[in-house]
């Protein structure tokens, strides 16, 4: 098949994928059937390609960008001030959020209690750090911060700006930490984690494309812990790293503290949807008398990332190939 015939084929195959969208659309939403089709899947707070912001508009596809993956996004610049530190050393970590127009970022809208959220990861995936710096009036922000060990990291800053229709977004900028380094392997795969003499438990799993829900329960000594206290508005905070780049996954507590069904532990709920087949790291952080502990976890999302589009669109390109 020639070049031009391949175009061809797969334009028309493009085409039928869009067709059997709108089609599909028609049928399972028919109590608003003037909803627009969706452009691309769903997806939680910011997606890195904005109508009209240059995406791949055309092509048919999604082209949804994880979050945390970028320094710049949205008209938004992380700019780390403090991008060395020492292993073993308390450091001061400065940073500021810059706005389109180069100013410095002020006024934020509050999340889970916080005006921002810094979680530091090293990209190796053994340290992990969330944090809650203190932001001066000018917009700089700063926290005391001890890394363990040398390496890689990533700094993640997460925050939505009290912008009118600005969205969720987590900006992420490189730390390197002086000192020897020995990189160590990913952690392997596991359905339990200690720390501080507490076992967290992970049952459920992660499939590329799809909302999936993963429960954490927490025991301490074997028995289930039932008195969990409330962080920042929840249960527990997860978050999910992706190994081999540290994307970075909002992930969703499914109910918190006062809203009379969610217990409070041993298991906490939560919603994410993993982007693509491959391991991730995931962090949970929760609060049992008075103290802040985080249990981590290596999952591995199998599979092929769900399509966005139905599998006749597939279907129809595969009939072109030959
Ligand atoms: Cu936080």
């Amino acid at each position: 098949m020639n070049t031009g015939v391949k175009i061809t084929a797969f334009a028309a195959a493009v085409a039928a994928t869009f067709a059997a969208a709108y089609g599909v659309g028609a049928v399972v939403d028919p109590v608003t059937p003037d909803r627009q089709p969706a452009a691309h899947a769903p997806h939680d707070r910011q997606p890195s390609a904005r109508p009209g912001a240059g995406g791949a508009a055309g092509d048919g596809r999604a082209d949804v960008v994880p979050a945390g993956l970028q320094i710049s996004q949205a008209g938004y610049t992380l700019e780390l001030r403090t991008p060395r530190v020492t292993a073993g050393e308390r450091a001061e970590l400065r940073f500021a959020v810059r706005d389109e127009e180069g100013r410095l970022l002020t006024s934020y809208r509050r999340e889970h209690g916080k005006e921002l959220h810094l979680v530091l990861a090293s990209r190796d995936l053994v340290t992990y750090r969330h944090l809650h710096p203190t932001r001066a009036a000018d917009g700089t922000w700063s926290t005391p911060v001890t890394v363990p060990t040398a390496g890689s990291y990533r700094v993640f800053a997460d925050f939505t700006p009290a912008v009118e229709g600005a969205a969720g977004l987590t900006l992420g900028a490189d730390l390197a930490v002086s000192g020897a380094y020995r990189a160590p392997g990913l952690p392997e795969p596991a359905t339990t984690a200690t720390v501080d003499g507490y076992t967290v438990t992970l049952d459920g799993g992660l499939t590329p494309g799809r909302p999936s829900e993963l429960t954490l329960s927490v025991a301490r000594k074997g028995r289930p812990v039932t008195d969990l206290e409330p962080y920042l508005g929840a249960y527990g905070h997860l978050v999910a790293l992706r190994a081999g780049d540290l994307a970075y996954l909002h992930v969703h507590p499914d109910g918190g503290p006062g809203d009379g069904v969610t217990e409070p532990g041993p298991g906490i709920s939560f919603t994410t949807t993993a982007p693509t087949a491959g391991a991730y790291r995931l962090f949970l952080d929760f609060r049992h008398d008075g103290v802040v502990r985080t249990a981590a976890f290596t999952v591995r999302a199998d599979g092929a990332a769900a399509a966005p589009r139905p599998a006749d669109g597939e279907r129809e390109r595969d009939a072109h190939q030959h």
